[in-house]
Order: structure tokens, then sequence, then C-alpha cells
């Protein structure tokens, strides 16, 4: 019997040495949940929603777990403040980061809480997160839109 269930990931950073960032981010998670089942290479992209100078770098990474939704956006938000992450977006109002570790996929769970919503809730919107999510994880299903991430990945080249 499997109690793991699949998790994708992604992380986006803005500030300092992005790439030692990222890694570091992989190091940790992978001490919080095992092996890494996979991971994206590196993409560059302008800031989305925001403005700023500072462009990001950004990846996917999936792993398998046992915690709960709300024990790995715990883990996942130490890990934010281990490396030295102070500001949490507040809402739709985004700031320059070292690290920002978002919770894509939880398997095929819908989860809504005070605290965590997921699917993450713009990630169809979000190239910066389809196309390295689309490099792990093509066939992954979306539970609320029932869509391949592949497939969302097409429609919102389309747009
Ligand atoms: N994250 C945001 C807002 N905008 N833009 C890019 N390119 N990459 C991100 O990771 C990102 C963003 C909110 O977390
Ligand atoms: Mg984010
Ligand atoms: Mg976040």
């Amino acid at each position: 019997m499997n109690l793991k269930t699949t998790i994708c990931l992604g992380l986006g950073t803005n500030i300092g040495d992005r790439k030692d960032n990222l890694t570091r981010a992989i190091e940790k998670l992978s001490l919080a949940f095992g092996k890494c089942q996979a991971a994206s290479s590196f993409i560059e992209t302008e800031p989305w929603g925001f403005e700023s100078s500072n462009s990001f770098l950004n990846c996917a990474v999936m792993f398998k777990t046992e915690l709960s939704p709300l024990q790995v956006l715990d883990a996942t938000e130490e890990i934010e403040r281990e490396l030295g992450r102070t500001v949490k977006s507040d809402g739709r109002i985004y700031h320059d980061r070292i690290i920002d570790i978002d919770i894509l996929l939880y398997g095929r769970e819908i989860v809504k809480e005070e605290r965590l919503t997921v699917p993450h809730p713009l990630m169809h919107k979000r190239m910066f997160v389809l196309q390295p999510l689309a490099e792990i994880s093509p066939d992954a299903i979306h539970p609320v839109l029932g869509k391949s991430i592949k497939e969302l990945l097409e429609e919102l080249r389309e747009q």
C-alpha cells in the first residue's frame, strides 16, 4: 500500500544569487520530503503581476509525501524563512523575494483552507508555472479544470 501523494511545487526567486537560491531550496525540500522525483530546468522570466527591474528564475519540482497539505505548507514556509524570506505576499500585492515556494498540485486533491488553496488558483494563467511544470509532469490533471498541464500550457500559449 502506498500512502504517499505526489506533489508539485513551483519555485521562484528574483533577488540575490537566484540559481543558488533555487538549488538550496531544492536541497532543503529534499531533506523535508525525501528524494526529489523530478526537477525542471531553471527558466528566466519577467515579473508577472508587478513591476520590478529584477527578473525571475523559476522552476518546478516533484516530491512524494505522506504529509497533509497543511503540513506541506508549514514545511515550505519554514524553508522560505530559513532561506531568508521576510515579507510574504499579501493578497495580490507582490514583492521581490529571495525564494517563493508554492504548492501547485497535491495529487488530484482539491484543498480550500483559509491558509491554502490547491491547485494554486492562478497556476493556469502563468507561463512561468506551466512551462516548467509541463517539463516534469505534462500529463498531470488539474483537478478543478479537468485538463492536463500540457493542455493548459497550449491554451495559455494561444491566448
Ligand atoms: N511570482 C509571483 C508574482 N509574479 N513572476 C514571475 N516571473 N515569477 C514568479 O515566480 C512570480 C511572478 C507571486 O508569487
Ligand atoms: Mg507565488
Ligand atoms: Mg507563495
